[in-house]
């Protein structure tokens, strides 16, 4: 059985008194409500990750994860963070390839090769994201391969052993702070194709184990009916992940 996953990114939002408000509420709430075998992920800026960790240690089905590591070991990088580091404040996992570090800060394929080779080294599980921009979409072909592209560019060197570690995230660009959502038979058709794709080169039995998260504008009101598809094993949350309530009722909504 894959696991379900419920992530949330922050992005750059949280002061550290909203941050600790926000986190002992999410703990305070899962506890009670959310399935134990549900895996959250809190992914907050990095200041935060020095002292969450220890908000939730006796709660076993949330885990740590950071929105970004360097591509380097160590060294004269000012305001980098690298792999090492995020293991040493127990961080569990990082966000590699978001669709806003790719325009931004012109994160290529290639270099999240390297990021995704950091991450492994140092024992962090990957939430890969990849995904298609309104354009790509819109010119009605291509863009199921382009996505699959950027999983061969930044993850088939892997071997099948590495790759079992790693989450994929589905995230169209043109549904990221748009408000508009994939509808579930989109995903679907993406999340299908994406665990064919990663069939083809390390087998069915490795893919039917990975989990595929589906990320943009998910939401309370469309998640249950997102995560009720066969090939979407939870969601990477972006704006709703900063209310508890909201990431509280997304982390319920699998069936
Ligand atoms: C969103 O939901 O907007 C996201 O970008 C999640 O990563």
């Amino acid at each position: 059985m894959r696991k379900k996953i419920v992530a949330g990114n922050w992005k750059m939002n949280m002061t550290k008194e909203e941050g600790q408000a926000l986190i002992s509420e999410v703990v305070n709430m899962a506890k009670d409500e959310v399935n134990s075998q549900v895996v959250m992920v809190l992914c907050p800026p990095f200041p935060h990750l020095g002292y969450a960790k220890k908000m939730f240690q006796s709660q076993a089905n949330i885990f740590l994860g950071a929105q970004n590591c360097h591509e380097k070991t160590s060294g004269a990088y000012t305001g980098e963070v690298s792999a090492s580091i995020l293991k040493s404040f127990d961080v569990d996992y990082v966000i590699l390839g978001h669709s806003e570090r790719r325009e931004y800060f012109q994160e290529s394929d290639e270099l999240l090769k390297l990021k995704v080779d950091q991450a492994l080294a140092n024992q962090l599980t990957p939430i890969f994201c990849c995904g298609e921009s309104l354009a790509q979409r819109q010119a009605g072909s291509g863009f199921i391969e382009f996505v699959c592209g950027q999983i061969t560019q930044s993850l088939f060197h892997l071997s099948s052993e590495q790759f079992a570690k790693v989450v994929i995230a589905y995230e169209p660009i043109w549904a990221i702070g748009t408000g508009l959502t994939a509808t579930s038979a989109q995903a679907q058709e993406m999340h299908a194709a994406l665990r064919k794709h990663i069939a083809s080169q390390h087998g069915q039995k490795l893919a039917d184990e990975i989990s595929i998260l589906y990320g943009g504008s998910a939401k309370p009101s469309n998640t249950p009916e997102l995560f009720a598809c066969p090939d979407v094993d939870g969601g990477l949350i972006g704006g709703a992940s900063l209310k508890s309530r909201d990431f509280i009722d997304i982390a319920k909504s699998f069936k």
